[in-house]
C-alpha cells in the first residue's frame, strides 16, 4: 500500500482529512480520536490492517494485512437532520453504498442482510459498524466503519466466523484493486448520504434486501425477538416481518441479529 498514491486517488472527492495507516488497532477507534482532535466533516481513516478490528456487540472483525478494506468515515449530521427515529437510516447507508458498487461496477449480485451486512452469493463480503455519539436528542458525530473482504485470503478461517463469508475476488473470479474499490465506495457513500432521508434511499435498500419473502428469526442477546417472513424495509429503516397470521411488525436495528429459519 503506497499511502501517497492512495491519498492522490482520493483527493478529487469532497472529503475532509484523509488518514491512511499501515496498521491501527481499529479504524473506528482512530476516527474517534480524530473527532476529539477536531477532525473535519467527511474525514476518512483507512488502514492496511487492524489488530483489534471491532464488530458489533463487542465482537471482533478480522482484517488481514493488505487483503481487505478497513475504513471509517466521520460524519457530523447537521442539527435536526437525524432524529432518534430516523437513525435507522444510518445503518443502511454503508450497506446500500457498498452493495450498489458491487452490483454496478463488478456485476455481483450483492444483497443486504438487514441491518448492515453485505452478502454476495449468500455469504458475508462486508460488515458495517456505526458508532453514534449523542448530546441529548441530537446526534453530534457518527463513525461509519466498513470492512470488506477483497482478496481471496482475506476471509478468516471457518472457526472464526459466525456466518459464512466470502471475498470479492472469489465471488467475481478476478483480481480487484482495493484502491479502485475504495474510491468507488466513497463516491457512493457521498451520494447516498446526501439522499439519506429521500424515498429513493429506502427504495434502493429494499431493492437489494436479502431473504425477501423468506422466514427469518431475529435474536438479541436475551433471546428471540421476532420471527416471520421478510416483507421489506419501512420508511425509517426498520425491518418489516409478516407473521403466519398475516400481522406486520417493524423491528428497529440496535442489538438485533437476523438468521434464516431452516425449514428443511
Ligand atoms: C460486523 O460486525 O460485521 C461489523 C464489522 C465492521 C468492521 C469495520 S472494519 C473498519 C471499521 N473499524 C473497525 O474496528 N470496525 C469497522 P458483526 O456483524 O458483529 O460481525 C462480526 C463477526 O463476523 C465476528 O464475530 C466473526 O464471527 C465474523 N468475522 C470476523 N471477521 C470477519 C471477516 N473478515 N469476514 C467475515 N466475517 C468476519
Amino acid at each position: 500500500m503506497d499511502i501517497l498514491i492512495w491519498k492522490e486517488h482520493l483527493a478529487h472527492l469532497p472529503l475532509g482529512d484523509i488518514h491512511i495507516y499501515p496498521e491501527v488497532n481499529s479504524t473506528n477507534l482512530v476516527a474517534e480520536e480524530k473527532i476529539k482532535e477536531g477532525a473535519l466533516p467527511f474525514s476518512l481513516v483507512v488502514a492496511n490492517s487492524q489488530t483489534e478490528g471491532k464488530g458489533r456487540l463487542g465482537r471482533t472483525w478480522i482484517t488481514r494485512v493488505g487483503k481487505a478494506l478497513a475504513l471509517s468515515w466521520i460524519l457530523y449530521p447537521e442539527p435536526g437532520r437525524l432524529q432518534p427515529e430516523t437513525l435507522g437510516m444510518l445503518s443502511g447507508l454503508a450497506p446500500v453504498a457498498v452493495a450498489e458498487v458491487l452490483r454496478e461496477k463488478y456485476s455481483l449480485e450483492a444483497e443486504i442482510k438487514w441491518p448492515n451486512d453485505v452478502l454476495v452469493k449468500g455469504k458475508k463480503a462486508a460488515g458495517v459498524l456505526v458508532d453514534v455519539r449523542w448530546n441529548g436528542c441530537e446526534v453530534t458525530d457518527v463513525v461509519v466503519g466498513i470492512g470488506v473482504n477483497v482478496a481471496r485470503d482475506s476471509v478468516p478461517p471457518l472457526e472464526e466466523l459466525n456466518f459464512p463469508a466470502i471475498s470479492l475476488e472469489e465471488a467475481a473470479g478476478k483480481e480487484i484493486s482495493r484502491l479502485t474499490l475504495l474510491v468507488q465506495i466513497m463516491d457512493s457513500l457521498l451520494k447516498w448520504y446526501s439522499r439519506l432521508v429521500e424515498p429513493s434511499f429506502i427504495q434502493e435498500w429494499n431493492s437489494m434486501l436479502a431473504f425477501k419473502g423468506q422466514q427469518v428469526k431475529l435474536t438479541t442477546e436475551r433471546g428471540l425477538a421476532g420471527q416471520g417472513k421478510v416483507a421489506g424495509i419501512s420508511d425509517d429503516g426498520s425491518l418489516i416481518l409478516i407473521s403466519e397470521a398475516g400481522q406486520e411488525t417493524e423491528y428497529h436495528s440496535g442489538e438485533i441479529q437476523l438468521r434464516l429459519v431452516d425449514r428443511s
